[in-house]
């Protein structure tokens, strides 16, 4: 582990092109809950139950629940060693491209600006009706309601079944079809089409590394399986 940690360093050092792509892990020791996790239910609801089309049809003000409940955990939690060290890393190597599943906007709290937010954005809205959005920090309404066409307003996140929008997919298959290095950081690797990208950014010639607490689907395909907290191994990497 710690002659990898080297190598990969030494490999970080001389890259020019580099790809991160992160999950909810990076943002675990902020406090923030994983999807798939022991800590992964809410009220005995899985992600795949709440984050989907099918469950704010049937139930609106359950599935607004979910969100204000995360956005009010949210309001709390710091980015950590491994956002801040990402940022950092950025700042040596400034064509380094951010793709984050995560929705939690603490990439950009510590300070990186190259960020594409896969999966969207907690803290934005959309009418489900016309095409309003905002970005509010502040709590919400229970259902709350389109300033300007009074429609119900949706959280400005991807639900299962939804197609990323595509010029945020076309930007992160480039970053990961061209990269010198691509690290993929405390994400399942279960959920698509970003638990492609490693596989992509490897048969396009990049070194792939992964940092998890546990092995995953991508474990066996990437060039360095680095195993452990991401903050703590970040930390090693990026000094
Ligand atoms: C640590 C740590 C520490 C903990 N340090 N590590 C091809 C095949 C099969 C299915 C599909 C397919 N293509 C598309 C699909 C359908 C679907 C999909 O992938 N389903 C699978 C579950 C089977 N995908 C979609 O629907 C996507 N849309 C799409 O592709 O459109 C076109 C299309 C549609 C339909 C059919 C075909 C094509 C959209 C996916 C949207 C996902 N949305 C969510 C919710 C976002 C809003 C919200 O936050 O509420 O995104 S679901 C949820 O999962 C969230 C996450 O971003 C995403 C990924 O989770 P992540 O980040 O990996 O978290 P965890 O909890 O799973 O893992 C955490 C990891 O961290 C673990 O490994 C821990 O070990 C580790 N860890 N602490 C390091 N300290
Ligand atoms: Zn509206």
């Amino acid at each position: 582990m710690i002659a990898s940690i080297q190598t990969v360093k030494a490999l970080l050092d001389g890259a020019d092109r580099i790809a991160v792509l992160t999950g909810a892990g990076v943002s675990a020791e902020s406090g923030v809950p994983t999807f798939r996790g022991a800590d992964g239910l809410w009220k005995d609801l899985r992600a795949e139950d709440l984050a989907h089309p099918e469950a704010f049809s049937r139930d609106p003000r359950l599935v607004w629940e979910f969100y204000n409940w995360r956005r009010s955990l949210l309001a709390d939690c710091k980015p950590n060693r491994a956002h801040h060290a990402l940022a950092a890393l950025e700042a040596h190597a400034p064509s380094m491209l951010l793709m984050t599943q995560n929705v939690d906007g603490l990439h950009h709290a510590a300070g990186s600006s190259n960020v594409i937010e896969m999966h969207g954005s907690i803290w934005r809205v959309k009418c489900t009706h016309c095409s309003y959005t905002a970005e509010d920090h502040s709590p919400l309404p229970e259902l709350p309601r389109c300033n300007s066409c009074g429609e119900m307003l949706r959280p400005d996140v991807v639900w299962f079944g939804e197609q990323l929008e595509p010029g945020i997919l076309h930007s992160c298959v480039e970053s990961a079809a061209h990269a010198d290095i691509f690290m993929t950081i405390g994400t399942s690797g279960l959920v698509q089409p970003a638990a492609s990208l490693a596989d992509l950014a490897k048969r396009h010639g990049a070194v792939t590394v992964e940092i998890n607490l546990d092995p995953t689907p991508n474990s066996g395909l990437v060039d360095f399986s680095l195993q452990g907290k991401a903050g703590e191994i970040l930390d090693k990497l990026i000094p």
